[in-house]
């Protein structure tokens, strides 16, 4: 049980392009929060330890081959597995931060070049998850992020593939498509203790105002 009583906890999700950081900051972000006295849990995205994220997993391995559109929707049915979970969670007054979230599902769908995947196309399947309330993109040009150990031999660790989905993240931002989106866009290109920082002073206003009654608007 939580230790704190809070009006709520707040739903806060970072996202990024492979090697962004996303990992090393998430951790980093839920122990400063936990030191501060808050709430917390986390959670990833591709969760990839129940059967659908085993089924995602072995595509981004390359041992399944899977049509596109399916796979989209399984990455989708892998959110909605915990839709509950995040609800729950926080109402009790927990803060879950979250390692990639629908962002990614619509974009990396939508990096792909096929013209049946659009982004409306993409969005679709995660209509009414919960809302966050804040968007950390970890922005990263692909050419440092691969100078970060190189990329995996996973399905979409190439640099063209990336370069696209840095783009339509930013594009995101500027047009916030139909939905009211705080993208909150951070330089992931600094220090890890630089970046860290930024995303703390963020997700603190985020934070208070969730536990103090005055999120931006219900979940959801
Ligand atoms: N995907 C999708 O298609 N549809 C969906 O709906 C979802 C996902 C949810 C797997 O995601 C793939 O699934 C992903 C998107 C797609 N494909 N790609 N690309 P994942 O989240 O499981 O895997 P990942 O993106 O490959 O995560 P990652 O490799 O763990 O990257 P990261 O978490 O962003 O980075 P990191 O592990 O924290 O750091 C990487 C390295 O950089 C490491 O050596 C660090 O020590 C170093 N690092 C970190 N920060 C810094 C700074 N500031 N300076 C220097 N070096 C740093």
């Amino acid at each position: 049980e939580p230790s704190k009583l809070v009006a709520r906890g707040a739903f806060i999700v970072i996202e990024g392009l492979d090697r962004a950081g996303k990992t090393t900051q998430v951790k980093k972000l839920c122990d400063a929060l936990y030191d501060a006295g808050h709430n917390i849990q986390t959670i990833r995205f591709p969760d990839r330890t129940t059967p659908i994220g085993k089924m995602i997993d072995s595509y981004l391995q390359s041992k399944t081959e899977m049509d596109d559109h399916a796979i989209h929707l399984l990455f989708s049915a892998n959110r909605w597995e915990k839709s509950k979970w995040i609800k729950e969670t926080i109402a009790k007054g927990y803060t879950i931060v979250c390692d990639r979230y629908y962002y990614s599902g619509m974009i990396y769908s939508a990096a792909k070049q096929n013209p049946e995947l659009s982004l409306k196309w993409a969005k679709s399947p995660d209509i009414g998850l919960p809302r966050p309330d804040a968007v950390i993109f970890l922005n990263l040009d692909p050419e440092e992020a691969e100078k970060r150990g190189g990329y995996g031999t996973e399905k979409y660790e190439r640099k063209e593939m990336q370069q696209r989905v840095r783009q339509l993240f930013l594009d995101m931002e500027y047009v916030r498509h139909d939905e009211a989106i705080d993208m909150i866009v951070i330089d992931a290109g600094k220090s890890v203790q630089q970046v860290a920082d930024s995303i703390y002073s963020e997700a603190a206003i985020t934070v208070d105002a969730a536990e103090g009654g005055k999120a931006r608007g219900p979940l959801g």
